[in-house]
């Protein structure tokens, strides 16, 4: 993305993944008026966005930088800016937004939900043919896709150092019908094998673990070294060179991949609804336990303990599906006493009990 940068640039507002629902979005008086842009990186405190003609980088003002974050722009945004095309006016109704959920880890931290991506259409779940494989990990991702209705596609990278590759496309296919790709991301010929997703307008995000080759299929789809000359660094307070979260750069097909240094393991959020659209199977042999309190561990009568020994449910899977709904109602309690502690301290700052304020919107009425 800077000067050097020999990746291909878009022609149009089209290429870069504008469509009606986002036109759709605008008054007459904002289609005459404002600019729409897609931001294609975050900085601490400004975005860089392209309008199809210019990228420019806009700063983040104090509008911004106090919005809640999951309302705060994030890398593939679309938003519209002012007439002199220097400040943002509007952030438009994300078609898709890919959330992570950020844990107060420090005291008087909160526990909150982040936009990591928006507008993102295809989901590449990348892992590899070693150890790093792992089918709850897989269940994880595929479980950020459906929260997020983003069709996923797994791509199984390294086959060219495995003895079996096929092995981990045959354990795949036992977790999810979602399309396989098997790879070796340093083989310049694999564009072809993506063909039905790298589409003119498409907007892909990959996740996975560090080291499975986010960057190297990335560089192989582009047919050039973006991470080396189009990265995006700058200094932070120490005076380091960090990598800034996401970015994303045109392919020469026309389609548009996030690169991702920002999506490790981190914590996303699932979704309790998704949880129980992924693992509907589970949930639907819960309630046939002998037990309404079964802890499905050494009850008599346990239709989860009846399923694994007829080999119906395998103990990983149920494991996950037990630590991510635990994972999900911890960080929705957390949540949810924050929200009630921030409307109790408002009362209080305002010196009126939930109960005064309740009469005065009556009395408004
Ligand atoms: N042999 C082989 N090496 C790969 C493959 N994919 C990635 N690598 C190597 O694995 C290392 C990590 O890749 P990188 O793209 O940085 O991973 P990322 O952290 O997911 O972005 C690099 O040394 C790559 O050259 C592959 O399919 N085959
Ligand atoms: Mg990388
Ligand atoms: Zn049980």
């Amino acid at each position: 993305m800077n000067e050097q940068s020999t990746q291909r640039q878009p022609a149009s507002i089209e290429d870069l993944g504008w469509r009606t629902f986002f036109s759709t979005q605008l008054t007459p008086q904002e289609q005459h008026e404002n600019c729409p842009a897609r931001v294609m990186a975050v900085y601490r405190d400004a975005l860089v966005v392209h309008d199809g003609s210019d990228e420019r980088r806009v700063h983040l003002g104090r509008r911004w930088t106090k919005t809640a974050s999951q309302d705060k722009p994030t890398t593939g945004d679309w938003l519209l800016l002012d007439p002199a095309r220097e400040w943002i006016s509007r952030l438009l109704t994300r078609e898709t937004m890919i959330k992570r959920v950020s844990a107060g880890v420090n005291a008087g931290q909160q526990t909150q939900e982040q936009a990591i991506a928006a507008n993102i259409d295809i989901l590449f779940i990348v892992t590899s043919c070693n150890n790093e494989f792992n089918e709850s990990r897989l269940e994880r991702y595929l479980t950020v896709a459906q929260n997020a209705d983003i069709e996923p596609v797994i791509v199984i990278s390294k086959c060219d150092l495995a003895d079996a590759p096929d092995d981990y496309v045959a354990r795949t296919k036992v977790v999810t019908e979602a399309p396989i790709v098997l790879v070796n991301a340093l083989d310049p010929t694999i564009a072809p094998g993506f063909k039905p997703w790298l589409l003119s307008g498409q907007t892909i995000a990959m996740v996975g673990s560090s080291g499975v080759g986010k960057s190297t299929l990335l560089n192989t789809l582009a047919g050039n070294d973006i991470q080396e000359t189009g990265d995006i660094r700058e200094v932070d307070q120490r005076g380091r060179h960090t990598t800034t979260h996401r970015s994303i750069h045109l392919l020469n097909n026309g389609a548009l991949m996030l690169d991702t240094p920002g999506i490790r393991e981190i914590t996303f959020a699932f979704g309790q609804e998704t949880l129980s659209d992924m693992f509907e199977d589970i949930e639907a042999l819960i309630p046939q336990c002998k037990f309404t309190n079964c802890t499905h561990e050494s009850e008599p009568g346990c239709a989860i303990k009846g399923a694994m020994e007829t080999g119906d449910l395998e103990l990983r899977r149920f494991e996950n599906y037990q630590k991510m709904s635990e994972e999900e109602s911890h960080n929705t309690q957390k949540m949810d006493e924050q929200r009630i502690e921030k409307r109790r301290f408002k009362n209080r700052k305002s010196g009126e009990g939930p109960r005064d304020a309740k009469k005065k919107r009556k009395k408004r009425i």
